[in-house]
């Protein structure tokens, strides 16, 4: 049985499902030797049997309710040719972007470029059966960003950069738009089941360009999957209050709260929404009492509620396996 389609489309809420975000990376042994072997990422991310293989390797270790495909958000500019470079210690360099270039990509070429993503999908779907097998993609904001800021905006981030170029960032943003629906499309054909949409920096618009730059460009890239009969999940993260007017305006058929929301008000405040994640990824680097404690909070919470267990934001590198497995164990045992 999917639990997870329980969860999310049925609403049921007697059982809560598990997965972790990044749970197939930088934190697991078997990945770093792959890694070690493969210095170029995205050369990694196109290659469909070591593709399967890190997509497969935290299902063979824990008792988890869904796999996430092994691929980066990046994956989109690489497919519209813009140069993307991940460096060591550093995080991911884009290249120049050429707005006439990247527009007239065609949507031959972008596929063409990005079938190891899809053929990596369907060999692991064959190993999978009917499980769940989560599919993603970037949201158009978070695209937005990395491709005009061309490196990571953890450090450095000028909002006006976007702002005072509307032309020009206009089309940029209906041709990621574009991209991504056409992305997620290739990845639910190839075997991916259930969507995510990462709008990992969210959390930099203020509150007043959520609406153009957020909120409708997700719109448009949910619907779109709503049309493909997949349930989608989004996390917008860092929005704060903001999640409830993003649930209603978006409608997602599940939302990933970061550890910045407080579970019992969303709970509150959130009707039709099957709700995901929230915990810090920073308690799995402390001891077992205050994993535990920390986990059955959450538990707790949405013990009535249709709730699917994962954390507030990705897996941390330095995050011990036994941490992972041990969330696992507390969430089997515990008794409502
Ligand atoms: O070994 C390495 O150096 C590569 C590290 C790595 C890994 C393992 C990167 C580079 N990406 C990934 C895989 C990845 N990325 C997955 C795999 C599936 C899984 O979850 O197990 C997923 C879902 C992503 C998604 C992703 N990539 C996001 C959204 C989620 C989030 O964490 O906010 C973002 C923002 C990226 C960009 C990216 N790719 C890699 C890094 C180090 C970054 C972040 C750079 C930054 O800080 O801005």
């Amino acid at each position: 049985m999917n639990k997870i389609h329980d969860c999310i489309i049925n609403r049921n809420s007697t059982f809560i499902p598990v997965w972790f975000m990044r749970q197939a990376g930088r934190y697991l042994p078997e990945f770093r030797k792959i890694r070690e072997k493969n210095q170029n990422f995205i050369e990694l991310c196109l290659n469909p049997d070591l593709v399967t293989e890190i997509t497969l390797q935290p299902t063979k270790r824990f008792d988890l309710d869904a796999a996430i495909i092994f691929s980066d958000i990046l994956m989109i500019p690489h497919g519209l040719s813009q140069n993307v470079n991940f460096k060591k210690n550093f995080g991911p360099e884009l290249g120049d972007l050429d707005l006439d270039k990247i527009i007239n990509i065609t949507s031959e070429h972008f596929i063409n470029k990005l079938k190891p993503v899809y053929e990596g999908i369907r060999k692991v779907r064959q190993t999978m059966k009917g499980d769940t097998l989560i599919g993603f993609a970037g949201a158009p904001w978070t695209l937005l960003v990395y491709m005009l800021n061309k490196k990571s905006p953890k450090n450095n981030f000028n909002i006006n950069t976007i702002t005072n170029n509307k032309v020009f960032v206009n089309k940029l943003l209906k041709k990621i738009e574009d991209s991504i629906c056409l992305h997620v499309e290739k990845q639910i054909e190839a075997g991916a089941n259930v969507i995510q949409i990462f709008d990992s920096w969210a959390g930099l618009l203020p509150e007043n360009e959520l609406n153009k730059y957020c909120y409708i460009p997700t719109l448009k890239v949910v619907e779109h999957i709503k049309k493909l009969k997949t349930p989608v999940i989004c996390f917008p993260r860092g929005i704060k209050k903001n999640y409830i007017n993003f649930c209603s305006i978006v409608k997602p058929d599940c939302i990933n709260i970061d550890y910045e929301v407080d579970p019992s008000w969303i709970k509150k405040k959130i009707k039709e929404t099957t709700i995901q994640g929230g915990m810090d990824p920073r308690v799995l680097l402390t001891e077992k009492e205050n994993i535990k404690k920390n986990v059955e909070k959450y538990l707790q919470v949405f013990s009535d509620y249709p709730y699917i267990f994962n954390l507030g934001h990705g897996v941390l590198p330095e995050t011990k396996p036994e941490a992972i497995e041990y969330v696992i164990k507390i969430l089997r045992e515990f008794k409502k």
